[in-house]
């Protein structure tokens, strides 16, 4: 079958942080292991290309696909819509199938409010989507495929769980080729990459349960693992690609330290030489393996810091400590690893603006800290804290389901969300205008080949690292 898989934009003029910088690399698994059973893929990553609605329906039209798979995080779901109700007028045959995060906790409002949609796939999507198609092809009962949604004589019905993909190692690796656009991390308008970038993944799940997260809930806490050999496989195979840097966009990726150190060790082994990318939790910073980490490639580490103060971590569930994100910082410092990024979330209902100062301060004085990323608390379905505010009775699920809020707008605050982006842009301006940062980040950028590579990148494609000052400075 010729199937068109779609990850849509926001529809919104000014762009969300980051949008357009990665590869949709959930469609790049589907397409994959639809391929390989000798389907005919294309994929359309509109977050990177930004087509207005008509150019993508009319790219849709021109493949002439029987099924087309809408890609659906809170961010893009409206935009998915209005594209998949495009598509339907112009093709009013084709199939649309829904997936990803949103589709996921809101099939049953999505499937009764648009008609034009006529499948969600709840989760994991490879075997699901696969079966699927296989059962549109061949005309059969969609209800004998396990994890999807669907509509039937006027109900929403869903069909008995999909069990998760155990063996990680069995699914073929991401077709990258499906992409025509190289990618370049970008940041707030500059690029963040040193060269072709990619990213991938060496794990699903994750056993935590931050209620700001929606991983949990989309994970059920299982984690499975791919094997060291897999996933150095894939490395190399990237490495002979052309790709110059890789970030992981595991849900936990350090979760398991010896399974870290098992792929460094391997990455070493084989030589690969890729500048990396990740993420990880700050009780999970163990000096030897990021010291290892380091040693392979690992330029860029972002942690989830979130708060100094322990009642607000308390209250995201996030088992940690201001101490221990200290240590992690000094860790990653005493590795080398030459960025590192604390990830913080303000706006806790229970947050006052004191608190929020405490946090600035904080982060002004983290030492091992390169770059802060300041970040409102914002709720979208799958997440706790969107349970409870619904449970609670502070927000009208029937009316909200297709958006995201800030966390300080549904829930009884001390802070308005306005009041709250302006203290966040008052203190990156503060933050980066001091002079200690200036001179510590000029002298770690003269003596790192990494980072001067990235500021050539930057001049060659004639980006502006002064529009992005005065963005982050508000001046
Ligand atoms: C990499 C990443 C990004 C990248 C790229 C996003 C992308 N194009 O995929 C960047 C940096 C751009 C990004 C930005 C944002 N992100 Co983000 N991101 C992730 C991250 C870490 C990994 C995504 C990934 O590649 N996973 C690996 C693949 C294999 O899994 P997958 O995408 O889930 O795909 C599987 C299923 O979902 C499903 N599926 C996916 N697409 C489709 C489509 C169809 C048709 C079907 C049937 C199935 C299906 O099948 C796939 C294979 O099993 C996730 C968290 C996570 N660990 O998953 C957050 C996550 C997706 N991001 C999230 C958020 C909130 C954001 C931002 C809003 C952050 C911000 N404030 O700016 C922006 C929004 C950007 C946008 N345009 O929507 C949330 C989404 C929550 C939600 N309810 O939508 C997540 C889940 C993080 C979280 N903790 O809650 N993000
Ligand atoms: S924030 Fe990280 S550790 Fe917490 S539940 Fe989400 S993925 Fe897991």
């Amino acid at each position: 079958m010729k199937i068109v898989l779609i990850n849509p934009d926001t529809g919104r003029a000014e762009r969300i942080e980051n949008e357009a910088a990665w590869p949709p690399l959930g469609l790049l698994y589907i397409g994959a292991v639809l391929q390989n059973a000798g389907h005919e893929i294309k994929v359309i990553d509109n977050a990177r290309v930004q087509l207005p609605v008509e150019k993508v329906v009319e790219g849709v039209k021109r493949e002439d696909p029987e099924v087309v798979g809408i890609s659906a995080l809170t961010p893009t779901f409206k935009q998915g819509v209005k594209i998949a109700s495009a598509i339907k007028t112009e093709i009013p045959d084709v199939k649309i199938v829904f997936g990803n995060y949103h589709a996921t906790f809101t099939y049953e409002r999505l499937l009764t409010k648009y008609p034009i949609v006529d499948y969600v796939v709840l989760g994991e999507a490879e075997y699901t989507f696969l079966e699927l198609v296989d059962v549109l092809e061949k005309n059969g009962e969609a209800k004998r495929v396990k994890g999807i949604a669907f509509r039937h004589d006027g109900e929403v019905v869903k069909t008995p769980p999909k069990p998760f993909i155990q063996n990680l190692d069995e699914l073929p690796p991401p077709d990258r080729t499906l992409l025509e656009q190289v990618y370049h991390s970008e940041l707030v308008g500059v690029l963040g990459s040193s060269g072709k970038f990619t990213t991938m993944l060496t794990s699903r799940g994750c056993p935590y349960n931050c209620r700001y997260c929606a991983c949990s809930a989309f994970s059920q806490r299982k984690v499975r693992f791919r094997s060291p050999e897999a996933v150095v496989a894939e490395m190399e195979h990237l490495q002979g690609e052309g790709y110059e840097e890789v970030g992981f966009v595991d849900d936990n990726l350090l979760l398991d330290r010896h399974r870290m150190e098992k792929i460094c060790d391997l990455l070493r082994e084989k030589g690969i030489k890729l500048n990396l990318w990740a993420e990880g939790r700050v009780d999970q910073a163990s000096r030897e393996m990021l010291r290892k980490f380091a040693r392979v490639g690992c330029k860029t580490i972002y942690f989830g810091v979130e708060s100094s103060s322990q009642k607000v971590l308390d209250y995201y569930g996030k088992n940690i400590s201001p101490e221990l994100s200290r240590k992690a910082m000094r860790n990653c410092k005493e590795a080398g690893i030459e960025n590192v990024i604390g990830s913080f979330i303000v706006g806790a209902p229970i947050e006052t603006r004191e608190d929020v100062r405490r946090t600035f301060v904080f982060a002004l004085n983290l030492k091992g800290m390169d770059f802060p990323q300041m970040n409102v608390l914002m709720l979208s379905p799958g997440m706790d804290l969107w349970d409870t505010a619904a449970r609670e009775g502070h927000l009208d699920e029937e009316k909200c389901w297709e958006e995201a809020f800030a966390a300080v707008s549904v829930y009884p605050s001390y802070l308005k969300e306005e009041e709250l982006c302006r203290m966040i842009d008052r203190f990156y301006a503060e933050f980066i205008k001091r002079p200690t940062f200036l001179t510590l980040q000029l002298l770690k950028t003269m003596r790192s080949k990494y980072r001067l590579k990235i500021i050539l990148a930057n001049l060659r494609a004639r980006t502006s690292f002064k529009a992005t000052f005065r963005q982050l400075t508000g001046g």
